[in-house]
């Protein structure tokens, strides 16, 4: 990998130097981030709706996780046509969530207790009722820059590129005769990152942040800022090759990272169908881009023909490919990755690669040991720690997600049936991530006294965080260990990792070495025994089966979703 990967241009840029820079990049090697769906979190104020106020109220609960970092998805002013990443404005908190100085009491606690938050920025684009937007409406030359306004084609729209939500990216507007950009809803306007004054607004937005203490920013879908020169059609695909990874995504990244004052700050960026190589130059820390990424090519294991509404057995194989080519690619050219399996866009990993019934605990221990053990920072994505299943909803009335009220009706008028469409979606959605938490057994699971804005899995009654508190072998008590053992651990935070690909299908098996001490890590993700050899005798290090003491070298039988981890 480190071929395809020849340094940068300009890194003669003093940052932090050093120790300094060593020091902040330790800090993100041994963190953990917990992140927060606002909505669905902890409603203090019994309108269903979870909140800034509620968040405060529960973060003593992350404090006893051990997390370093929370990310809370955003929750500015917005018309919330797409979950608050339409932002009408950046710099105050919409009313459903509460007020700036709620935001301000929940940072200042956050900090009191030694935790930093992770605001969500959505600067590709912005709300059309952002004030920007309605400027250039008015026809504002100023304003119509920051964003991106061409002439009609012969064919109409200036391109054929596609929306990610369906339909034309462009947009009319009859009053300027001009198409406007918008590579997602037609509410959310791309801005136009090649306008300097735009990349100073957005720096200023980070300043704003940090000046109210905030520790670090997740970009959302960041990799497509940069548009090309010249807008043309594709007749291959639906334009995503024209802008994804654009001609001048480093150079606005590294300006941003420099304006914003981002080092040593935590940040990390969503990219949409990325590449290995874009993705080392994003978090090289020569670059000083990114401290790391989400990537999601490990997400698509189980859509049949890359197709998220077709439905497929899990490919396993295809895992534990993805995993050796990032994982080992990002440490030959010194990148960092974010490492997740779940998160607000997602069904629950738990559900969807393992067994959340009969192996319910084993199964999100195994999951859980799979990533935390790996070479990144882990992010935990509220309710795994507790092991949250998909939603089991039974009627297509419970679901609120646009996206999966739009597929229900597509794949009904495809030909499938009632039932057909209602296995698909209840896989798929992503009301399956966005089920509030379940706090304890009572009717709405502690998250509201008020009527819940989505339903809460039957579940709940058992799997809910009061219980797991006095459960010693509990996966919340596994969870604290996992983040307690990153911290004390140098060969989780700062191993080498290997990949074993002589294992048999559904287990996924690494080696992380640090000096003299070794960890051999097995994950049998299937509900079959399988046979697996231990190289070298060795201490047990983990397991979720219970096992403990010396292990000895040789062929072992792992159980059913068994996680194995032994030390040398
Ligand atoms: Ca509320």
């Amino acid at each position: 990998m480190s071929a395809e990967y020849s340094g940068c241009a300009d890194c003669s840029g003093a940052y932090l130097t050093g120790k300094d820079q060593e020091n902040a990049m330790d800090d993100f090697r041994k963190s953990t981030v917990y992140q927060i769906y606002v909505k669905s979190f902890c409603d203090s104020n019994g309108d269903g709706i979870g909140d800034l106020n509620g968040i405060t109220k529960k973060l003593p609960y992350l404090k006893s996780l051990g997390v370093d970092y929370i990310w809370t998805t955003p929750f500015f002013v917005s018309p919330l046509n797409d979950n608050g990443y339409d932002v009408a404005d950046y710099r105050a908190v919409d009313p459903l969530f509460g007020t700036m100085e709620d935001c301000e009491k929940m940072i200042a606690e956050a900090d009191r207790l030694g935790m930093g938050f992770m605001f969500d920025m959505a600067f590709n684009h912005t709300s059309t009722h952002h004030e920007w937007f309605q400027k250039a409406l008015n026809g504002d030359p100023k304003y119509m820059n920051y964003y991106i306004f061409r002439d009609g084609s012969d064919e109409g729209a200036p391109t054929n590129w596609v929306s990610k939500f369906g339909g034309s990216a462009w947009e009319y507007v009859p009053s300027l005769g001009k198409y406007y950009l918008h590579l997602f809803d037609v509410s959310q306007a791309d801005l136009n990152w090649d306008n300097p004054e735009v990349r100073a607004e957005l720096a200023d937005i980070i300043r704003f942040w940090k000046g109210k203490g905030i520790k670090g920013f997740r970009f959302d879908v960041v990799n497509l800022i940069s548009k090309p020169a010249v807008f043309e059609n594709d007749y291959e695909g639906d334009g995503r090759r024209f802008y994804t990874d654009g001609p001048h995504v480093h150079e606005y990244l590294k300006g941003l990272a420099k304006e914003g004052g981002l080092d040593g700050y935590i940040t990390v960026g969503e990219m949409s169908s990325t590449s290995l190589a874009n993705c080392i130059r994003y978090t090289n820390p020569k670059e000083r881009e990114l401290a790391m990424v989400f990537s999601f090519h490990h997400l698509k294991v189980d859509y049949k023909n890359g197709d998220k509404w077709a439905l497929k057995a899990p490919d396993f194989d295809e895992l534990r490919s993805l995993y050796k080519t990032w994982q080992e690619g990002m440490q030959e050219a010194d990148g960092w990755n974010a490492l997740f399996l779940n998160n607000h866009d997602q069904p629950r990993a738990i559900s969807r690669f393992t067994n959340d019934t009969t192996y319910h605990k084993e199964s999100a221990k195994v999951l859980a040991g799979l990533i935390h053990l790996m070479r990144g920072t882990p992010y935990i994505y509220q309710g795994e720690e507790i092991g949250i299943t998909n939603a089991g909803f039974k009627d297509i009335d419970s679901y609120r997600d646009v996206e999966s009220l739009n597929y229900y009706r597509i794949l009904r008028e495809a030909g499938k049936t009632e039932a057909e469409a209602m296995e698909i979606i209840g896989e798929r959605s992503r009301d399956n991530g966005r089920t509030p938490m379940q706090w304890d057994g009572t009717e709405n699971a502690g998250f509201t006294t008020g009527t819940p804005w989505l339903g809460i899995p039957e579940n709940h009654k058992t799997i809910n965080v009061e219980n797991e508190e006095q459960d010693p072998d509990s996966i919340l008590a596994f969870y604290r260990k996992l983040v307690a053992l990153r911290k004390e651990e140098p060969v989780i935070s700062d191993g080498r990792i290997d990949f074993e690909v002589e294992v048999p299908y559904g287990v996924i098996a690494y080696t992380r070495s640090y000096e003299e001490t070794q960890l051999f890590v097995w994950a049998n993700l299937t509900g079959d025994e399988k046979t697996v050899r231990i190289p070298e005798s060795g201490k047990l290090f983990l397991s979720n089966y219970g096992m403990e003491g010396d292990i000895p070298a040789g062929e072992v039988l792992l159980k059913p979703y068994e996680l194995l981890v032994i030390k040398k």
